[in-house]
């Protein structure tokens, strides 16, 4: 069978119905009619106006309604909270009666976007510049100004064969550290995948980074048994990065919870990075879904760079944003220039204040866009124009809007960005060759902690019989085949910790 896409198939299945005689009308219309993705303006294409709201009046008195609650119930607890103020029904905020018939497909005309700076990185009109001093803001612009060095030389050492796999943050480095620099230190993160930048704004060190995707014996959080950027430093509050999209949600959703619960923690709050892409996971919703209801403080950050891999949000969804569904989980929500890191600061701020106080889930969808390519395995030229992404590199650069506003402050000169650039280059080159000397773990590492066994618990036997098999064709082959007996020098040992004759191991 081949495969078609989803479109053709959906062509495919309308018109056998038509062709099996049905009067039924195609639903949906012929391809040129549908939407497309502008290559030229694409992110920047308004989504079709939404649907003005209906002309509800708001009766001037709402008259005293007898409440429809179960006494004890939970609708009960929450109309004492003050969360439904005389509902006419349970589930709903502040209802009224209407005898006009009135559909609605937005809960506000537009969702604004929350700027500060303007595109050339100057104070926006009206806007009040959050509270930072010089050495926070140089603090964030150094990290920012590192990400594309380090994606840089991680992104071309694969292409060499050097490492595995990468993935860039290029154009998301104002969102990425802008978020990070709103919350404190003893507050969880959840990373989808692109938030590396994150933790090293948290002190993460770049050995410790180069580690990982090196997976070399100094990769304490994942021991070189995960693929790089999939970082894990219960250290800094960074919990593992984990492939499967949007499974970091209902664990975020979680933890906020646990925060909730656990007096020690009362203060702290969690964020959680999603994509665009991932909202449209049932994880997504399943965690909004326990947040808005159970609560907990949580930050949920959409980085809306404008794709999944090759879909485009023109594909992805049809209403407005992902900014539009927080209000359906009750959550508040703000929408924020993505690429302009005082923006995003000040945002995530707010988002944390009211989370905490709250203890409950703030939206935050900061609108970004992808420079880089999805990830080493994609090739962006396929499906958006060079011309695009250069444009966005040009006249939304959020490294040059934060640098203008560091200079309008008389904070930052020229001489000082050659120094810190020159210095970021060396120490992360320095990084990277330390990395890449550095001998594999115990080969034996690859079947430790991959099941939870209690202390002082037996290892599985799938796990045992896994191990005595690598040693038993290592014993064999190990020195005559050629490419085995070059690669077990990478590792501490050469393999021999796996040579043990029941599979136990260490
Ligand atoms: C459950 C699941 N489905 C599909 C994939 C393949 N996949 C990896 S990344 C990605 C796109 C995610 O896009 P988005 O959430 O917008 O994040 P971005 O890459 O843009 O940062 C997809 C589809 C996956 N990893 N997990
Ligand atoms: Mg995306």
């Amino acid at each position: 069978m081949s495969i078609l896409c989803r479109r053709c198939l959906a062509r495919q299945l309308l018109s056998r119905v038509h062709q099996g005689g049905s009067t039924r009308p195609l639903i949906t219309g012929p391809p040129p009619t549908l939407p497309r993705h502008q290559t030229s303006t694409s992110t920047s294409t308004p989504l079709p106006y939404p649907t003005p709201l209906p002309t509800f009046e708001t009766p001037s008195l709402i008259p005293e309604q007898k409440p429809l609650y179960v006494p004890g119930s939970q609708a009960e607890r929450h109309a004492r909270q003050g969360r439904m103020s005389s509902p006419l029904r349970r589930g709903t905020h502040e209802s009224w009666w209407t005898a006009e018939m009135g559909f609605f497909n937005a809960v506000a005309k537009t969702i604004p976007t929350y700027r500060v700076l303007d595109e050339e990185g100057q104070p926006a009109r009206g806007a009040t510049i959050p509270e930072i001093s010089r050495d926070e803001a140089l603090a964030m612009y150094r990290t920012m100004t590192l990400i594309p060095i380090v994606d840089n030389v991680l992104y071309q050492s694969q292409r060499q064969g050097r490492i595995s796999f990468y993935m860039q943050s290029s154009g998301e480095e104002a969102a990425i550290i802008g978020s990070a620099a709103g919350m404190l230190p003893n507050d969880e993160i959840f990373g989808q995948y692109r938030e590396g930048g994150a933790l090293l704004f948290r002190g993460f060190t770049l050995n410790a980074l180069m580690a990982q995707c090196f997976g070399n014996v100094q990769d304490h959080g994942t021991k070189g048994r995960m693929m790089p950027i999939h970082y894990s430093a219960p250290e800094f509050g960074f919990h593992s990065i984990t492939s499967p999209l949007a499974t970091q949600m209902p664990q975020a959703a979680g933890a906020a919870y646990a925060i909730k619960l656990e007096e020690e923690r009362q203060g702290d709050c969690v964020i959680c990075y999603f994509g665009d892409g991932a909202a449209s996971e049932g994880d997504f919703h399943a965690a909004l879904g326990m947040n808005s209801v159970l609560g907990g403080p949580c930050i949920w950050f959409c980085r809306n760079n404008g794709f999944a891999i090759s879909t485009p949000i023109i594909d992805q969804y049809a209403g407005d944003g992902i900014a539009s569904r927080g209000p359906g989980y009750g959550l508040d929500t703000i929408r924020v220039d993505g690429n302009d890191a005082l923006a995003v600061l000040s945002a995530v701020r707010e988002a944390r204040r009211r989370a905490v106080e709250g203890n409950k889930g703030v939206l935050v969808e900061a609108m970004t866009y992808r420079v880089g390519h999805h990830s080493t395995s994609d090739d962006s030229s396929k499906y958006r124009p060079a011309e695009e992404v250069k444009e966005w590199t040009v006249v939304d650069n959020p490294i040059h809007r934060f640098r203008a506003f560091l200079v309008f402050q008389g904070w930052w000169s020229e001489p000082e960005e050659k120094a810190l650039l020159s210095k970021n280059k060396n120490e992360v080159l320095k990084a990277f060759s330390r990395a890449e000397k550095l001998p594999k773990p115990k080969l034996g590492e690859m079947f430790n902690d991959v099941w939870g066994v209690a202390n002082g618990e037996e290892v599985p036997s799938v796990i045992t019989e896994q191990r005595a098999e690598l040693g038993r064709l290592l014993k064999k082959y190990g020195d005559v085949w050629e490419p085995w007996r070059k690669e077990r020098k990478r590792f501490v040992e050469e393999g021999e910790d796996v040579m043990d004759c029941d599979g136990r191991g260490s």
